[in-house]
């Protein structure tokens, strides 16, 4: 039977097909959808993990029980599991152990855009890279196949494009799960004190050695000889873009990018006039080839930044045959929308409460990031997932002088669990006198709404312990710990104030599910309308940034004085998009004529 599938949806498939009993992952794109998608498999155990090291630890345990286990993030992810990542391959498999990593160029939805196929160089590890979703089932099958072979977790590195493109994919007969043997003692392969990790990294570097010699035979690194004039290496959705520009050319196409097969990379290079490597990002198979002595052309003409497509390729080899060609407009122009906090979302009361405040606010990554932008513009650091919390431990440390600004910590309530417990933990116990908010919206939101600790829920919807952020922030340590309710302004603004002003650490917490996250269809009884008479024109409603709410111009008093009413006109008045509007009434706070209303016609 074949399917239309996604890179994802194959990756999927591939771990049901190779018999999988275990998966963990963190949520984070463009890897989400491979969890999402194993969840209709009822026969394996599925799991979101706080984050990814507790999520690659995990699949350790399974695989080392003897379970074949998939292991799922993000490419940033990988940092944070990077920890086990690099002893891993000392301790080994039993059963197969696959890390995906699903890699972002051009960051459509990333704060970097590292290339994480050094993260195989760095733990000494093979990696697979698919290039179509054919490939990534495939791949996922072979990639279990090859840890247990070789006793070594396996990597298989996908890409934004990969992982969303949709190809037709013949399916495969699963295979019945192994039966796990259970975990066996041997302590001089699983326990890493320096005795044994010494000998295990011997094996690791003998291991190396035999993968290179392997990869020389092993079918998914093919050659493809058309004409010798143009010989391209290169893997992933790059072949592709290569193919479609180049199609008559001579191709070593990688599917294993790590270790490289030397012999066949030689051989290759031989017999062509001009060797070119098309790789996205880092130039890491280039630079290994150079490392050879062969003489390939890459980065010299190919960015390092961003996203390939053909037309890249094509302008990097062969810019004049492009030379006169016009790019392709728009036959419309797309009215931009800059993205945004949703109508109705709990995050906007508070950071319209800190932009009032001008504190600085020391952020992390969620939905709530986006308040970095106008006009609430009060979002002031974002660096990785858990850093804000120490990022205002850390500013309060050097100033320690509140006279050179007021600094708290915001964070989502899955990037607090995902790594913002320690930092919670750290300030309580180096005395910090900082401002932590939690916004406990009840949803991995930015991810599309994942289940966390703190929803009550696992990811296959069970009922399960829902973290009591309070208890848990007294069993830190922290005395000040206070709820507020972010649709009433004026009390949150209070309390915010008053902790700020508190010489002593204390934690916010902010109670509203996500809008997206609601049962009903509308969480607030009625929706919100301006009153044209009462409007002045201030446009202070429209400082709170939601998109429900508009501007419109009013055209200028006729000279001869018609039209002209007693009270002055303002240029404009507020208008409200009824579609639009979820009832949460911030607007209406805010608005001190008194002009918004709960709505008239309902
Ligand atoms: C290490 C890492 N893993 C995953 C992600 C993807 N990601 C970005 S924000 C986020 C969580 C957002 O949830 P939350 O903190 O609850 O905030 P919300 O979006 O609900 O406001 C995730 C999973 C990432 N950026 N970095």
């Amino acid at each position: 039977m074949k399917q239309m599938l996604s890179g994802n949806e194959g990756i999927a498939r591939g771990a049901y097909e190779a018999g999988v009993t275990v998966a963990t992952g963190y949520p984070g794109t463009p890897s989400t959808e491979i969890m999402e998608s194993l969840l209709q498999f009822k026969n394996i155990a599925i799991e979101w993990c706080p984050n990814e090291k507790v999520a690659l630890e995990v699949g350790s345990g399974a695989s080392l029980a003897g379970a074949r286990a998939l292991v799922v993030m993000k490419h940033v992810g990988v940092n944070v599991a990077a920890d086990p990542l690099l002893t891993l391959p000392y301790i080994g498999v039993n059963g197969g152990l696959v890390l995906i990593t699903a890699d972002d160029p051009n960051m459509y939805s990333s704060q970097n855009e590292q290339d994480n196929r050094n993260y195989a160089r760095f733990a000494k590890v093979p990696m697979l890279e698919p290039s179509d979703s054919q490939e990534a089932k495939d791949f996922v099958k072979i990639a279990f196949k090859l840890s247990e072979r070789f006793d070594t977790l396996t990597m298989l590195r996908t890409t934004t494009r990969i992982s969303h493109s949709g190809t037709i994919v013949k399916m495969g007969r699963p295979q019945k799960p192994c039966k796990p043997s259970g975990p066996v003692k041997n302590p001089q392969k699983y326990v890493m004190v320096p005795v044994n990790a010494r000998e295990r990294h011997r094996l690791v570097e003998k291991r190396m050695k035999e993968l290179t010699a392997f990869a020389e035979k092993f079918p998914i690194n093919r050659i493809e000889w058309g004409k010798k004039d143009i010989g391209i290496i290169t893997s992933g959705a790059c072949y592709h873009y290569s193919r479609e520009v180049f199609p008559e050319a001579s191709y070593l196409k990688l599917g294993m990018v790590y270790p490289l097969p030397v012999e066949m990379i030689k051989q290759f290079a031989s017999k062509v006039k001009k060797v070119y490597v098309v790789e996205e990002l880092d130039a890491f198979l280039e630079e290994q080839i150079k490392g050879l002595g062969i003489d390939v052309t890459g980065k010299e003409i190919l960015p390092v930044l961003g996203e390939f497509d053909p037309g890249v390729v094509e302008e990097g080899i062969k810019p004049k045959r492009i030379k006169n060609r016009k790019p392709a407009q728009p036959t419309e122009s797309i009215p931009a929308r800059p993205p945004n906090l949703c109508p109705g979302c709990p995050h906007r009361g508070i950071f319209y409460i800190f932009n009032k405040l001008k504190v600085f606010v020391a952020g992390d990554i969620g939905c709530y990031t986006l308040a970095y932008m106008p006009p609430l513009s009060s979002l002031d650091t974002c660096v990785c997932m858990g850093a804000g919390i120490g990022q205002a431990h850390g500013i309060e440390q050097a100033i320690h002088d509140d006279a050179l600004g007021k600094v708290v910590a915001v964070i989502g309530d899955s990037t607090f669990f995902h790594s913002g417990i320690t930092s919670l933990l750290n300030t309580s116990y180096n005395k910090s006198k900082s401002t932590i908010i939690i916004l406990d919206n009840r949803f991995t939101a930015m991810t599309g709404g994942q289940e966390h600790p703190g929803t009550g829920f696992t990811m296959r919807g069970e009922e399960t312990h829902m973290v009591d952020y309070y208890q848990l922030c007294q069993a830190l340590g922290i005395k000040n710990v206070r709820k507020v309710d972010p649709y009433a302004i004026e009390e949150t603004l209070k309390i915010i104030k008053e902790e700020v002003n508190r010489p002593e650490l204390s934690v916010i917490i902010s109670e509203a599910p996500c809008i997206l996250n609601r049962k009903e269809f509308s969480p607030f009884p009625s929706r919100y309308e301006i009153l044209e008479e009462e409007c002045t024109g201030c446009k202070k409603c429209l400082k709170v940034g939601c998109p429900a709410i508009g501007w419109e111009k009013l055209t200028p008093p006729a000279k001869n004085g018609k039209g002209n009413d007693k009270k002055k006109r303002p240029p404009g008045l507020a208008v409200i998009d009824p579609l639009l509007c979820f009832g949460c009434s911030i607007c209406s706070q805010v608005c001190d004529a008194g002009a918004i209303k709960e709505s008239r016609t309902g």
